[in-house]
């Protein structure tokens, strides 16, 4: 049985009739094995600034710093503090793909290698899809085009800006704690350069989430090669330089993706309802982790006032596991990685096979409605979203 139908109307239980020439994915947790995923490789990483203006260096890369005493010498810290001068980046800009195919045309002039892959795109986007079998609420809806026989996938943002509600002032201040989080975790460079002063000044500077740090990797699922860039929270000790891994023997290679973590917060959990809640919430930081090959990842525990109390590091390849053996798991509704990868996978051979690869710069439009069992796929008449210097790059 194939796991995709081609042209047949579909009915959603919702009653959305669907156009006839869409082309549509069951969303399945289907009990089967999917391919095995390939160990990703850092190929490039780039930052950007205060200003989002991009290099393409490590400039942006933090460094774990927190001890669980300082935590919980201070009876928690206050991830409050600061709200009122936060420097909270313009999320309605529209930056497509241009970070990580800016950083492509980089690594390929200094390279002289066209960096290849079957779909190249932001981690976020195979997040949501990796997720989708387990997150039906939220629709989305992203633009796909093939050009140079890559298909590049982005976010439709005018989408995601029309249909989200506008965020409440709990919701905006919980957003913020995660931030404050991120700042008071970390510093600017490892903690065996920094300064007394520096380390114990850290959480007094503005917050900011203007400047990011993003891994490109190439990774792959089955037979889908993807080229994905993600953003990395910190470094837990140090990112190996890539001058001393050349010409190594592999067995001494200095992997970078090995001392990346994920930074996250969550409530402190105080009753089964709070354990099941982040079990559910264990999804996506595993899904976001894993695609990227980031280890580990470290949580922060916060009260319902915002004061974080604890934080635990959690190993990314153990989550599923954890989550699988909890008391908290029903053989029904809890979330299964194995299920969730096989769903990618079809999802991603779905892509690269039904939009033609012959329409080069033709823009497609992959919908998912809120609660829908179905993927759908219409080809627009919109242009190429595209960066033009990546393009010309390419054409030269
Ligand atoms: O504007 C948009 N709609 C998107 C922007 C959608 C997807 C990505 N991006 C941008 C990001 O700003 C970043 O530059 O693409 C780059 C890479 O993002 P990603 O790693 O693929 O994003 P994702 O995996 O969805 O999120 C990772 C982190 C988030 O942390 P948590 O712990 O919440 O997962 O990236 C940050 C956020 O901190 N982030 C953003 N920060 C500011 N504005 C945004 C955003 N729109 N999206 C993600
Ligand atoms: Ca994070």
């Amino acid at each position: 049985s194939t796991p995709w139908t081609n042209g047949l109307p579909q009915v959603s239980p919702y009653g959305q009739t669907q156009q006839l020439d869409d082309l549509s994915l069951p969303i399945s947790s289907a009990r089967i094995r999917g391919p095995a995923m390939r160990q990703p490789r850092e190929v490039t990483s780039f930052s950007y600034d205060e200003s989002r203006d991009l290099h393409f260096d490590d400039s942006s890369l933090s460094y774990f710093y927190l001890l669980q005493d300082d935590v919980t010498a201070s009876g928690g810290i206050d991830l409050s503090a600061g709200y009122n001068v936060f420097n909270k980046r313009d999320d309605t800009v529209d930056e497509h793909l241009d970070g990580l195919l800016l950083a492509l045309v980089d690594l390929e002039k200094r390279t002289g290698k066209k960096t290849t892959g079957d779909i190249i795109t932001w981690r976020g986007i195979v997040t949501k899809l990796l997720c989708l079998p387990y997150s039906r609420n939220e629709g989305f809806e992203l633009n796909a085009t093939w050009f140079d026989r890559q298909l590049f996938i982005e976010e439709n943002l005018p989408y995601k800006l029309a249909t989200q509600r506008p965020p409440d002032q709990r919701s905006e201040l919980m957003s913020y704690w995660g931030y404050k989080f991120e700042q008071i975790a970390t510093m600017p460079k490892p903690w065996n350069e920094c300064s007394r002063q520096e380390i114990e000044s850290r959480g007094q500077k503005p917050v900011s989430n203007t400047a990011q740090y993003c891994s490109v990797v190439k990774t792959g699922l089955g037979d889908v090669r993807m080229v994905i860039a993600g953003e990395v929270d910190c470094a837990w000790d140090y990112k190996p330089d890539p001058k001393d891994n050349i010409d190594s023997d592999p067995k001494l290679f200095d992997n970078p993706l090995d001392h990346y973590v994920e930074l996250k917060t969550n409530r402190v959990i105080q009753s089964d309802r709070d354990a099941s809640a982040f079990e559910n919430k264990l999804l996506r930081v595993w899904a976001q982790s894993f695609l990227l090959g980031v280890p580990k990842a470290i949580i922060g525990f916060r009260t319902d006032q915002g004061y974080l109390q604890t934080f635990e590091e959690f190993e990314t390849q153990k989550i599923p596991g954890i989550v699988k053996k909890s008391k908290y798991a029903n053989p029904y509704t809890t979330w299964d990685g194995v299920d969730a990868l096989a769903f990618l996978a079809a999802c991603l051979r779905w892509l690269k096979t039904m939009i033609p690869k012959a329409e080069e710069n033709v823009v497609w439009r992959i919908r998912y409605l809120p609660r829908s069992d179905y993927l759908t796929l219409s080809k627009t008449d919109e242009h190429s979203f595209l960066n033009t210097e990546f393009v010309k790059w390419r054409n030269e």
